[in-house]
């Protein structure tokens, strides 16, 4: 089923409405001090290079991944712990086939993975191992390939990726794989309705 005029329109406000969030987080300087980060300091993503096919299937759901950029404005030194974002429109949907349409807004490589959470278990709650990775075990699907659909070999700066799945009733949590994304909190609970 093609969304209709009306969910595209909520969902172009959506991913406004996440851009903005990220952009929210300008002025949050990872490193404390003022010194070269100052109130003038703007987070900046880089132009989006490839759209998202508008003939997905079943219900749309936007994600949006970001990282403040430090690397780059810090000439290519990057500093530990560098805020993440990965913010999920909407976070609540129904059961049955879903599109996921992801934009890279920041400025590393990142991805998109669907993971389903157990009773009791919480977003955020995984332990990450010595590399810095999560358990993939029972993924649902995955968007982390530039410009295309599906696996790959992650979003790059200002790319896009997308994939259709069907999701059953319940919990799930979407994440950012790659090594330290998701302690530096790539991750956003999304819940399936019946
Ligand atoms: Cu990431």
């Amino acid at each position: 089923m093609f969304p209709t005029l009306k969910s595209k329109i909520a969902v172009t406000a959506g991913a406004l409405a996440a851009v903005l969030l990220l952009a929210g987080c300008a002025s949050f300087n990872p490193l404390g001090g003022s010194g070269m980060m100052n109130s003038s300091t703007r987070y900046y993503s880089p132009k989006l290079r490839c759209p998202v096919p508008n003939n997905l299937p079943g219900q749309l759901v936007t994600v949006a991944l970001g990282d403040m950029g430090m690397s780059q404005m810090m000439g290519g030194v990057a500093p530990r712990n560098v805020r993440m974002r990965l913010v999920v429109l909407p976070s609540k949907v129904s059961a049955g086939e879903v599109s996921i349409a992801v934009s890279n807004l920041g400025w590393r490589t990142h991805e998109l993975v669907v993971l389903p959470l157990g009773e009791g278990e919480v977003a955020g709650g995984r332990v990450p191992n010595s590399e810095g990775e999560i358990d993939e075990t029972g993924s649902l699907g995955e968007a982390s390939n530039t410009c295309g659909e599906g696996s790959g070999e992650g979003i790059k700066a200002g790319a896009t990726s997308w994939v259709s799945l069907t999701l059953k009733l319940g919990r799930y949590e979407f994440v950012c794989n790659l090594p330290n994304h998701y302690a530096d909190g790539m991750w956003q609970e999304v819940i399936v309705t019946s």
